[in-house]
């Protein structure tokens, strides 16, 4: 556990991997009511396989700061189901959200069920008792999409991919489940392996633009790159289209989600890069997807800086919560009933930083964040501006309550600020373990 949080030394400007409290991977961006949520499986701390229970969820309106949720489902939703919560995806139709998942069944065989719920937060249960689809064998990394016409569908599989048409219900499919040819020309040859005649691996993800559909995968060889290919219609025939983002990251697999927001493409995608980071404690990622005007796709670097402009300036004149961050190190986020999502820091200078916040033009007078401790030795905590060492806004002792269950909110005076910040909530003190706990903040007038 200690690996995912401890960093230090990681840029100071960067913005990927998007989460640092947690591993995640396998990102399936969603967007909705024009916030973008990202479901993504979660390698438990500590993995030497893929140990997955299961999945995660954040949102943003900024593309900088991102808000953890209290997790929403995990394989056991799924009675039938024995194991394992990989690569997800989940979609909205008619007001009600349609989570595709693969699990491994009671007899460890893999099978894509599908879990609905009311709010893209959950709760999620599962309708149908049963899962949904099942081809011979390899049913991982479902991806749904609905065309235009309504007609959605279902593609998924490792290391073949197969298809099929989902019903209005979106809980069952009509006709066949069929195995896409796996053609050289449209996923490109993989030599040497004659049972694998293309670089089709996993991971694919299916998107519409311009009257294009795009169908991305991860390719193989392992170590994984991500590929995409096009095609006039949704079932094919697909044409390679080349590389996206060549093999990087320490980790040996890639997993594309695509979503426009607010007028621009993103890709999702994971690495290994926090500390204690590999091929199972992994990392999700963003960066801009730039189309040619062609409608192909340049091929893709990784990049540090993520996204590096906010789309929208946060708003502090109401509860912000202490897990909505760009960015934090020494961090780890929990649940409780009494809170909710809140996070702990873990050791002395940990931190996180929160972009874009719009004071205004009239500056406000206090400051108030609710926090505890169990610690007798003083712990602070410092917001400061625009740096870990920029202007101290407020310096405010975390109460010794005596536990996580138990919360005091606190408020300072603040010196008169204006304008856009970036904030920084540093907390300091001496103490073996788990420094203080931070469930909010906010300014008041
Ligand atoms: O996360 C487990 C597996 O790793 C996914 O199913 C693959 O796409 C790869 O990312």
């Amino acid at each position: 556990m200690q690996g995912v949080v401890l960093l230090s030394g990681l840029a100071v400007n960067a913005q990927n991997p998007i989460i640092q409290t947690s591993y995640t991977a396998d990102p399936a961006p969603m967007v909705y009511n024009d916030k973008l949520y990202l479901y993504t499986s979660h390698d438990e701390d500590g993995s030497t396989w893929f140990t997955m229970n299961d999945w995660k969820l954040y949102s943003t309106d900024d593309m900088v700061n991102w808000t953890e949720h209290p997790t929403l489902l995990s394989f056991k939703t799924f009675e039938w189901a024995g194991g394992d919560a990989w690569a997800a995806q989940c979609i909205e139709r008619d007001g009600k959200f349609y989570m595709y998942v693969p699990v491994t069944d009671r007899k460890g065989e893999t099978a894509i069920g599908v879990a609905v719920a009311d709010s893209p937060y959950g709760p999620f249960y599962d309708p149908i008792g049963a899962p949904l689809v099942r081809a011979d064998y390899g049913n991982i990394d479902p991806t749904v999409f609905i065309d235009e016409d309504g007609q959605a569908y279902l593609y998924w599989g490792n290391p073949n991919c197969y298809y099929v048409k989902l019903n209005k219900d979106m809980i069952s499919y009509k006709g066949e489940i069929h195995a896409v040819p796996m053609k050289p020309e449209a996923f490109g040859r993989r030599e040497g392996d004659p049972q694998r005649p293309t670089l089709y691996e996993e991971a694919p993800w299916l998107y519409k633009r311009k009257g294009m559909y795009y169908l991305f995968y991860a390719g193989g060889p392992v170590p994984e790159h991500l590929a995409y290919a096009t095609a006039e219609s949704p079932e094919g025939p697909w044409k390679y289209g080349g590389t996206l983002m060549a093999t990087e990251g320490g980790s040996f697999t890639n997993h594309p989600g695509i979503a426009d927001f607010r007028g621009k493409t993103y890709l999702f995608y994971h690495d290994a890069s926090l500390p204690g980071g590999s091929g199972f404690t992994r990392s999700v990622c963003v960066r801009e997807l730039d189309f040619q005007s062609d409608g192909k796709i340049p091929c893709m670097k990784m990049v540090k800086e993520g996204v590096t402009k906010s789309l929208k300036p946060l708003c502090p004149y109401q509860k912000v919560e202490a897990e909505t961050m760009a960015w934090s190190e020494k961090m780890k986020s929990a649940y409780n009933p009494q809170v909710g999502v809140f996070i702990t820091a873990l050791a002395d200078g940990a931190y996180t930083k929160v972009r874009a916040v719009d004071f205004g033009e009239k500056a406000p007078s206090r400051f108030s964040a609710r926090l505890s401790t169990t610690h007798n030795a003083e712990i602070t905590m410092e917001v400061r501006l625009d740096g870990l060492d920029g202007q101290v806004l407020a310096k405010i002792k975390v109460p010794r309550t005596g536990g996580s269950d138990r919360w005091r909110i606190m408020e300072e005076q603040i010196p008169q600020v204006t304008g856009v910040h970036d904030l920084y909530f540093i907390f300091k003190g001496k103490a073996p373990k788990d420094l203080a706990y931070f469930d909010y903040w906010k300014l008041n007038y």
